[in-house]
């Protein structure tokens, strides 16, 4: 075999021995069955493990706050079965008008002044209309003028729009996976996995940062929390973010009344996102009120190194900022500095 064909022949073949270590240095080829092998080790074996990751890439003493805004609130024509804020279910939220420029802006200045370094804006639609467009993108550009990083969520959006909200100089775009594929089809039927993704992909490309995760605690088995990671930690490249939610059940959702998940099973969920995905911010999201501070201590030593801020998420209720203060002090744990946003 003449020597070039030898060094072609050699190079696939190291390639396909290190399929796992992709340009960026990072998996994105795991298995269902390695996935589960991390859930099933013994609880303290994999918090260690996850602890150790995450020293290796965060300072473990370091959280990041986004304020969440609700831009949009109910009236959604989509049935996802765990929210609120969808039309088809009779629950406590009611509809509301996208919020005036002005207001969103006096929420980013209020949510600065208490820590936050980014605003993380969300609309109960299945996807913005063409007049949406202008004032979601004033919204980004003066947030980002308040010296905040952006984040915005608003659901499945076209290349056009992307683009739109890339020029507005969007950094985040939240859009959820939620769970594995075939759990999820069990909770939403308008919209498919495949739209996910395709979203999720589309904002990738823009160079807009992805930020993705979903909700435990729906009644979905282990392997579906597996599955969801196994989604996300597989993507070309991981989500900047990934957020974790617990289910919050709703009062009028076909969610109300869901028996709570194991804590232990919430906190294992965010150490295997942490070895997964080794860089990315985990974000201890929805749920955090009903978990008491141990629970959240040890999230964060699993590798949880962000949350959302401020006493409410979008319709339910979140710890408030004194609370989270307080707690952060105990644990000697200091809110984030901005990284992306410009200096105000
Ligand atoms: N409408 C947009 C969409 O669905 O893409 C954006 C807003 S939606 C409320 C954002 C995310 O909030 C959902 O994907 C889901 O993961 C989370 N969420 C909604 N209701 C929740 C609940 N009751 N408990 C926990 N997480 C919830
Ligand atoms: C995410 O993963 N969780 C946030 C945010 N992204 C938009 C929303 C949580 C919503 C919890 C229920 C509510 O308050 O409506
Ligand atoms: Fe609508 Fe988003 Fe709620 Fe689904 S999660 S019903 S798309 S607001």
């Amino acid at each position: 075999m003449a020597l070039a064909e030898m060094q072609k022949l050699k190079k696939s073949l190291v390639a396909d021995e290190h399929l796992n270590a992709y340009e960026d240095g990072f998996r994105h080829n795991w298995t269902k069955k390695q996935i589960l092998e991390l859930f099933k080790k013994p609880f303290m074996d994999l918090v260690f493990e996850a602890q150790t990751i995450h020293r290796e890439n965060f300072d473990p003493n370091k959280v990041q706050l986004s304020q969440l805004c609700s831009i949009k609130t109910g009236g959604c024509e989509e049935d996802c079965s765990y929210c609120p804020q969808s039309s088809r279910y009779n629950t406590e939220v009611s509809a509301t008008k996208l919020m005036e420029l002005q207001r969103v802006v006096e929420g980013a200045v209020t949510a600065k002044e208490a820590g936050a370094t980014r605003y993380c804006m969300g609309a109960a639609w299945r996807s913005p209309k063409g007049r949406h467009m202008e004032a979601v993108c004033d919204m980004v550009k003066e947030v980002k003028n308040l010296g905040m990083e952006t984040c915005m969520t608003l659901g499945m959006l076209d290349v056009d729009q992307i683009t739109q909200l890339k020029e507005a100089g969007l950094d985040y775009y939240n859009h959820n996976v939620d769970s594995s594929p075939e759990f999820y089809k069990t909770i939403i039927t308008t919209r498919s996995y495949e739209d996910r993704l395709q979203t999720l992909e589309n904002v990738r490309s823009a160079g807009i940062n992805v930020c993705s995760g979903g909700i435990v605690g729906m009644g979905e088995d282990q392997s579906d929390r597996a599955g969801m990671l196994q989604t996300l930690a597989n993507m070309a490249q991981h989500p900047g973010s990934v957020p974790i939610n617990m289910l919050v059940p709703c009062e009028g959702t076909p969610m109300e009344g869901q028996e709570a998940l194991d804590p232990f099973e919430f906190i294992r969920t965010i150490a295997v996102a942490r070895i997964m995905m080794p860089a990315s911010y985990v974000r201890l999201s929805a749920g955090r009120e009903q978990m008491n501070d141990e629970m959240q201590a040890l999230c964060f030593m699993a590798g949880a190194n962000s949350i959302f801020y401020g006493e409410k998420l979008l319709c339910t209720s979140n710890p408030i900022q004194n609370t989270d203060m307080e707690l952060f002090g105990r644990l000697g744990i200091e809110p984030e500095k901005s990284k992306h946003a410009k200096a105000s």
